[in-house]
């Protein structure tokens, strides 16, 4: 069937749909091409998952507005539908690849998830089949790897027995759905006409910018725009160093700053986690490996994000040597433990940095978490004992703690702000020591 017949079939909805991969990039686009009519088969590896979806049942964790609605009325109308058998793929005229693309303790991509499933579905992928990665990779994965290993492991050829495109997502959990629908996408095509093939596919359920593009553009506009907020974040972070040293306050120099035209200083804070900022510098930078292209800004960008929880027992064993104390045989309170405020995601947690640093300095280590089942304790218990409270995370529950009780069950008065939702002089009138990230210690 050549690319004409397809989209003649993606016109009338008739084309069938696979995503391999159903975690929180792959079940929401399911859902949304089984709610925009098409028939949608979800391939995922955990059975224990497609067990549940085929239940109805939305997996995914934290507040998904719409997703658990819509997956279990596209499974009650029979649109949409799981399975881990590759062979139920045979039928299907697109596929969507949505699998995971960590990087190793090296930053280096391993794509395990990528290349098993990219080995899986080629000995049963149909001819002139679409198909498309959405994952994040790193620039030049589509050319020099993806191709090559789909057709060896299919024996067809690109572009002449089926078709490849790449077209990475702009999910952020807690707006997957709203995401999906309103955000703008590069829409990589292995051809021109390809990229035009998926533009019609994705119009059914994208109303911003659908971009035509080529594989390289797509895989650098992905890695780029996540490197640039790394930077973004590190310079904010490196003018909170700057701001501690000299006596000034880095959320005021910013808020001054951000009135100039044309600035938008980000938040310094106490690290920077997740699932796609950590990551996608070291996918852009590997993307280059080899090319002789000499990296500075993102590889330090990293380093100064990375250093922040790190940060945070600097200004620690600052507050306790004014009391003559030492994190050696203390106990600490870290309150957070995602990655983001309001959050239940804790991918490349800054705090599990904090944690593991404390501990090599001989600290015992009491965290809590009002959205992390195994960290949601009572505060005031936790508190008790503990030399100090470090804040790693801008829970929308911290900013009522009342702190006078806090500051009785702490054996020291001692609060390390990492995310700024303290007002120091306030606290230091009520006999706090307080340090804080970017805020210079004031001089009583
Ligand atoms: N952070 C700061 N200072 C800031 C902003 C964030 O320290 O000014 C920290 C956060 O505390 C967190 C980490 O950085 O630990 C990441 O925060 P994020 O707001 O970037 O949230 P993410 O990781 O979910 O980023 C996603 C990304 N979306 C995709 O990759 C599709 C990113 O490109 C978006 O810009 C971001 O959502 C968003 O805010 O939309």
């Amino acid at each position: 069937m050549i690319l004409a017949e397809l989209n003649q079939k993606v016109q009338n909805k008739s084309a069938k749909i696979a995503v391999i991969g159903l975690g929180y990039v792959g079940l929401p686009v399911a859902a949304a091409f089984a709610e925009a009519g098409f028939n949608v088969l979800g391939i995922e590896q955990r059975e224990e998952r497609v067990n549940k979806i085929n239940a109805g049942q939305n997996p995914i964790e934290g507040e998904e507005p719409g997703l658990a609605e819509l997956i279990l009325a596209t499974i009650k109308s029979n649109q949409l539908k799981a399975s881990w058998q590759y062979q139920d793929l045979a039928d299907r005229d697109i596929i969507l690849i949505d699998v995971e693309t960590p990087i190793n303790d090296r930053h280096i991509p391993e794509y395990d998830a990528l290349r098993n499933v990219l080995h899986s579905l080629g000995p049963v992928m149909k001819s002139d089949a679409l198909v498309i990665v959405e994952s994040t990779i790193a620039p030049g994965t589509m050319k020099k790897l993806v191709q090559p290993l789909l057709e060896e492991s299919s024996g067809k050829k690109v572009d002449v027995d089926f078709h490849l495109g790449y077209c990475p997502e702009r999910v952020m959990p807690g707006k997957l759905l709203a995401n999906l629908h309103k955000l703008s996408r590069v829409v990589g095509g292995g051809t021109p006409e390809t990229a035009q093939t998926m533009i019609q596919l994705y119009r059914n359920i994208v109303q911003a910018d659908l971009d035509p593009s080529d594989w390289i553009t797509a895989e650098l506009v992905k890695t780029v725009e996540n490197a640039y907020r790394d930077i973004q974040i590190a310079f904010a972070n490196e003018v909170a160093l700057i701001c501690e040293a000299t006596a000034g306050d880095v959320w005021k120099v910013r808020e001054l700053v951000n009135k100039s035209p044309n600035r938008q200083m980000h938040l310094p804070g106490a690290g920077v986690g997740g699932h796609c900022i950590p990551k996608d510098p070291w996918l852009l930078a590997h993307g280059v490996s080899g090319l002789n292209v000499p990296l500075q800004m993102i590889p330090s960008a990293r380093a100064v994000n990375d250093f922040m929880p790190l940060h945070m027992i600097n200004l620690l064993e600052n507050a306790l040597s004014t009391i003559k104390g030492a994190i050696k045989g203390s106990r600490v309170l870290v309150l957070g433990y995602a990655y983001l405020e309001n959050s239940d995601d804790s991918r490349n947690s800054p705090t599990q940095v904090l944690i593991e640093g404390l501990k090599r300095k001989g600290a015992e280590v009491a965290v809590h978490d009002p959205f992390i089942p195994e960290y949601q304790g009572d505060v005031l218990a936790l508190a008790e004992r503990c030399a100090a409270v470090l804040v790693m995370v801008a829970h929308r529950s911290y900013s009522y703690i009342d702190l006078e009780v806090l500051k009785n069950h702490l054996h020291y008065p001692i609060i390390v702000d990492g995310r700024n939702i303290f007002d120091a002089r306030v606290l230091q009138a009520k006999g706090w020591i307080y340090r804080g990230i970017g805020k210079s210690v004031i001089k009583k």
